[in-house]
């Protein structure tokens, strides 16, 4: 079965609205959206639904949803060449997502890291079940697409294991019906980590003043958080995966998924200089990759209907896949057609 339009394999991700984007979203994800979407039949949604599963303040949450869109045309995504959308505007997205619930297995759902780590910061009382079952909604928007790559952070590749397994059982269950998604991550930056805690990934949602480079930061200010990143006492400027050494491999790691310099050679122009050295150098490299996308960016906020005119386009494109796949997975699966 070939679901797809021509001969470019499928690419499908999506950020969440949850606050403002990072370093570490950009990094992680948005560059390799970027680079890759010539290559690649790509789609790529605001998912607002996995947003709510933590509260969200309403007019935040809309507001938040607008200006991640804008900023992934900022950043450099076409929406002439890849499709652009809100997840839900696609009710197909929520109606998968309790199909794949419900064949979900707790104990699946259990293992998942980032359900451990952020029900571990909440009294157990107040979890909400959408945390639990959040891998079930990110399957539903990959396989909706017959996706056949995911490009994400590093923290998200144990999702994209669970998609594969969740689609499989599918697959075993009801015959063929979803395609197997492969991850992709990118060569520098697929975990980028806390300026103020390096043992700890950067996060939109945290709190603390120095944890974050968000891409709307005043040049200046991303600059002074730099500039007070947390290294060691010791002087070698190295890539390690020494916890101790956490703090300089992350600025370095920055430093490389902006440049894209190979290892050697940065690790030979850092030889003979101080931590001092290597901040500024990083500060000018993320300055220079923060200024014009928030030009871009601020254009884009000001041009009236132009960002709803690319997000309806958007939705009628991605709806018109996501439905044909929301049909077939019900019919496999014995539900009754509408007459
Ligand atoms: N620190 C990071 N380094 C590299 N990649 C990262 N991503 C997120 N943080 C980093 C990647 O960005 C994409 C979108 O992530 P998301 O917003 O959907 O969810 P997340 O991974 O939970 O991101 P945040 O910033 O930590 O959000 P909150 O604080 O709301 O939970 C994904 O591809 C992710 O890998």
């Amino acid at each position: 079965m070939s679901p797809k339009n021509g001969n470019k394999p499928r690419v499908l991700s999506g950020i969440q609205p949850s606050g403002n984007l990072t370093i570490g979203n950009y990094l992680g994800a948005l560059k390799q959206w970027v680079a890759v979407q010539h290559e690649y039949d790509c789609f790529y949604c605001v998912v607002d639904l996995h947003a709510i599963t933590a509260v969200q303040d309403p007019a935040e949450l809309r507001l938040k949803t607008r200006e991640s869109a804008a900023m992934y045309i900022a950043a450099g995504i076409d929406p002439e060449v890849s499709t652009v959308f809100v997840q839900s505007h696609i009710p197909a997205h929520s109606e998968l997502a309790w199909m794949l619930t419900c064949m979900a297995p707790l104990g699946w759902l259990h293992r998942m890291t980032q359900f451990k780590d952020k029900s571990a910061k909440q009294a157990q009382e107040s979890i909400g079940a959408g945390l639990l079952n959040y891998p079930s909604l990110m399957a539903a928007d990959i396989l909706l697409y017959h996706a056949d790559f995911v490009p994400v952070g590093d923290d998200q590749n144990q999702h994209l294991e669970f998609t594969r397994d969740l689609a499989q059982r599918f697959n075993h269950l009801y015959g063929e019906t979803f395609t197997l998604p492969s991850v992709m991550n990118p060569a520098a930056g697929a975990r980028i980590m806390g300026l103020d805690n390096p043992t700890a990934k950067m996060s939109k949602s945290e709190a603390s003043e120095n944890h974050a480079i968000f891409l709307l930061d005043d040049p200046s200010r991303a600059r002074k958080k730099v500039m007070r990143a947390v290294t060691d006492s010791r002087r070698e400027i190295r890539f390690s995966q020494d916890p101790e050494r956490a703090g300089v491999n992350n600025l370095l790691t920055i430093y490389q998924a902006i440049t894209n310099e190979p290892t050697e050679a940065i690790q030979a122009a850092f030889a003979d200089k101080g931590y001092g050295d290597l901040k500024r150098a990083v500060a000018d490299t993320v300055a220079a990759t923060l200024q014009p996308l928030q030009t871009r960016y601020n254009e884009l906020m000001n041009e009236a209907g132009y960002l709803d005119s690319v997000l309806k386009i958007g939705r009628e494109k991605a709806a018109e896949i996501a439905e044909d796949t929301l049909k077939l997975a019900q019919d496999r699966m014995g539900f009754l057609a509408p007459s």
